[in-house]
């Protein structure tokens, strides 16, 4: 592998749209900090960079939705998240912002570069429009069914569900996110990177890594193969860093083109505010620094096809040597969501587990999505909680300051010298050191725990508070090879468990900077006669009370949630409300429309007469399981030929969150007929 000399480690900045939650600490920002933690630990030059990313549709959206101001919303969650980030021990250089103004200035610039070198191709296409909110839909202004896997809740932009990076008007059904109304086509200008003309080198480059992990590869890989196709990077938006061009005036940078420039601008503040850093340049130009990307799976596209071919058009900037992308972190059975409160969100969790900050790291990286999707229960954090930290490290290290006191009066006892783990331990630096090296910091956590392990079989065999009496100097080596170990464990555990390592280093009463990696394998880090503090719980059990509080809150708060953010419809008048006649009718007979998955044909009877209605839900009920059921009923709506049978009606039904259908109508002892207004 290629010695560097320094280090630029990226997380990927967060839309600034709401709080972080554990998806992303463990998609993300967990993993980056523990690579950064061990290779500062090892004098490695090394810049970690983050920010919030505070422009692009989702956070217009959210302004829309909470009526306030796209600046007040970032404003907002900026604080939010930089102190869950800084309460969880996320030990970012920089945790800046894409709104500030070195951010324009660089973003704006590297844009113009581009423009120059006549990189962009100007291109005046039709892109939707949303006539009565008067705007250009760009991104997750629009949703529709993805034209790949049929998921129906597709953005403009991506689709969650496949990892397809689409165009509004690949969109099937597109409907406006502001209004719920279906937009039109206008023309419109925009410049587009045109990424087939990198393709050849973006082939070289990817091929160039075959250590990647299969995840990472596979998704650039099936980008090149499908043929790369020229991108918008520019959008008819307000809210952005202005296209700097004369004639672009109402247009911003697409949020993808600043936010991944953002992790540069963010390097440039931070030489501003430490003169550590003040040569910033080297960080992003020198082929000696290594760049690593951290990011979930949903962004692989962004930093390793579309930010490369942006660098290699500008010219002069290194590209990234790895892009260790996680997959999905799912919650208590279901997938995480931010629209149905679906989440445990860091702040929260900091409020409500004072001081267990290293727990949520612990159970995070031990159950890390590395390799595919994961999930996190409470059940399984309390587990963990209670059987591995609580039970095999701290109650190792419990019984070794304890009995050190009791035999020793607080002091080492002298038996350097004695016997031999120095070996041992080295083997485990080693291994750990390369697990966290290759991204895999799973495997590594579990290797630490196993070094807890070790001091606690000593332990076990030896018995050291049986032999006092009879054998002290046997004692004495015990307790003294045991306090060899958790010294050893302090430093190993640095990057995984940045509060456990202070508090140790604390109870065996030295300086927390006092050793580095280095000196892991040493068997004489706390020499004889040296005094320790007392003995300190360094984890407590979590009881069931508390585990089932936080089920019950998850669920609860998903209940609350309000009804997911789709905007009202514009406004009708009453005239418009009262043209409708809906009536209270039964369900008589229901069966399958032939060649048509979705469609029932129903017979309802709505008291004066039988109707024929063709409904689409047959995705959502069995044709018996409908029969005799009361039903609310357009009975006015224009007839309709659907599938060749005239539709009479509509049934109304109320859509949940999860996008489950109800009848609107569970009044038993309603007539039929009855008129509802
Ligand atoms: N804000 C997407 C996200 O938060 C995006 C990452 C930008 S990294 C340059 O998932
Ligand atoms: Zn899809």
């Amino acid at each position: 592998m290629k010695e560097f000399k320094r280090y630029a480690v990226t997380a990927a900045l967060p839309y600034t749209n709401g709080p972080v939650h554990i998806g992303h600490i463990a998609g993300a920002y967990l993993p980056a900090d523990i690579y950064v933690r061990y290779l500062r630990n090892n004098g490695r030059d090394v810049a970690f960079i983050c920010g919030s990313d505070e422009h692009g549709v989702p956070i217009t959206i959210k302004a829309q939705n909470e009526q306030i101001s796209p600046q007040e919303v970032v404003d907002k969650y900026h604080v939010i998240i930089a102190e869950s980030f800084k309460d969880l021990g996320i030990s970012f250089d920089i945790f800046s912002r894409t709104t500030n103004q070195t951010h324009h200035e660089t973003a704006s610039a590297f844009f113009r570069t581009l423009y120059d070198k006549n990189v962009f191709e100007e291109r005046t296409t039709e892109q939707y429009f949303d006539e009565q909110a008067g705007k250009y839909l760009a991104d997750r202004y629009i949703t529709g069914t993805c034209p790949k896997c049929a998921n129906d809740k597709a953005y403009g932009d991506q689709c969650e569900k496949c990892g397809s990076t689409l165009d509004p008007t690949d969109l099937i059904n597109p409907v406006s996110a502001i209004t719920g109304t279906k937009p039109v086509l206008r023309k419109t200008t925009n410049w587009y990177l045109p990424l087939d003309k990198w393709q050849e080198k973006l082939e070289n480059y990817i091929e160039a890594h075959p250590e990647w992990k299969t995840n990472v590869l596979g998704q650039c890989r099936s980008w090149l193969k499908d043929g790369l196709q020229g991108r918008a990077m520019t959008r008819d938006m307000e809210w952005g860093v202005k296209v700097p061009i004369i004639g672009a005036e109402g247009k911003v940078l697409y949020v993808w083109f600043d936010a991944p420039i953002g992790y540069i601008s963010a390097t440039k503040e931070l030489a501003l505010q430490n003169s550590k850093f003040s040569d910033w340049e080297k960080y992003w130009k020198d082929e000696d620094t290594r760049l690593v990307h951290f990011i979930g799976k949903d962004n692989i596209v962004f930093h390793c096809i579309i930010f490369p071919a942006m660098l290699m058009a500008h010219g002069g900037y290194i590209l990234a040597d790895a892009v260790p992308a996680n997959e999905f972190l799912n919650l208590e059975g279901d997938k995480i969501s931010t629209s149905r409160n679906w989440a445990i969100w860091a702040h929260e969790y900091v409020k409500d587990f004072p001081n267990k900050q290293d727990v949520l790291r612990y159970v995070l990286t031990s159950i890390a999505p590395e390799t595919k999707d994961s999930e996190f229960t409470w059940k399984d954090f309390q587990a963990r909680n209670n059987n591995e930290l609580a039970s095999i490290l701290g109650n190792f290290v419990n019984r070794v300051i304890v009995l050190t006191h009791k035999f020793f009066d607080g002091k080492v006892p002298d038996a350097s010298g004695c016997s031999d783990l120095q070996e041992t331990l080295t083997q485990y630096k080693a291994n750990i050191s390369s697990s966290i090296e290759h991204f895999r910091f799973r495997e590594a956590q579990a290797e630490l725990m196993n070094v807890a392990r070790i001091g606690n079989k000593l332990l076990t065999e030896k018995e050291p508070w049986k032999t006092f009496k009879e054998h002290p100097k046997e004692t004495g080596i015990v307790l003294y090879d045991c306090l060899q170990i958790i010294a050893n464990f302090a430093i190993l555990c640095e990057p995984f468990l940045p509060f456990t390592a202070q508090k140790l280093m604390k109870q065996l009463n030295l300086e927390t900077t006092q050793w580095n990696w280095s000196d892991a394998g040493r068997q004489d880090l706390v020499p004889a006669n040296h005094m320790l503090h007392p003995a300190e719980i360094l984890f407590e059990k979590i009881e069931d009370s508390l585990i089932d509080y936080e089920i019950e809150k998850l669920h609860s708060s998903k209940a609350i949630t309000p009804p997911a953010s789709v905007p009202l419809k514009a406004e009708i008048s009453y005239d418009a409300f009262e043209k409708m006649d809906i009536r209270s009718g039964i369900i008589l007979e229901a069966k399958k429309v032939e060649k048509a998955d979705k469609l029932l044909e129903l017979k309802v009877d709505l008291g004066f007469e039988v109707r024929t209605v063709v409904s689409g839900i047959a995705l959502h009920f069995k044709p018996e399981e409908l029969i005799h059921k009361k039903v609310s009923v357009l009975a006015n709506l224009a007839p309709r030929k659907i599938k060749g049978i005239e539709s009479k009606g509509m049934i109304l039904l109320a859509e949940d969150q999860e996008g489950k259908l109800i009848f609107v109508n569970n009044e038993e002892d309603i007539s039929l007929g009855s008129i509802i207004k």
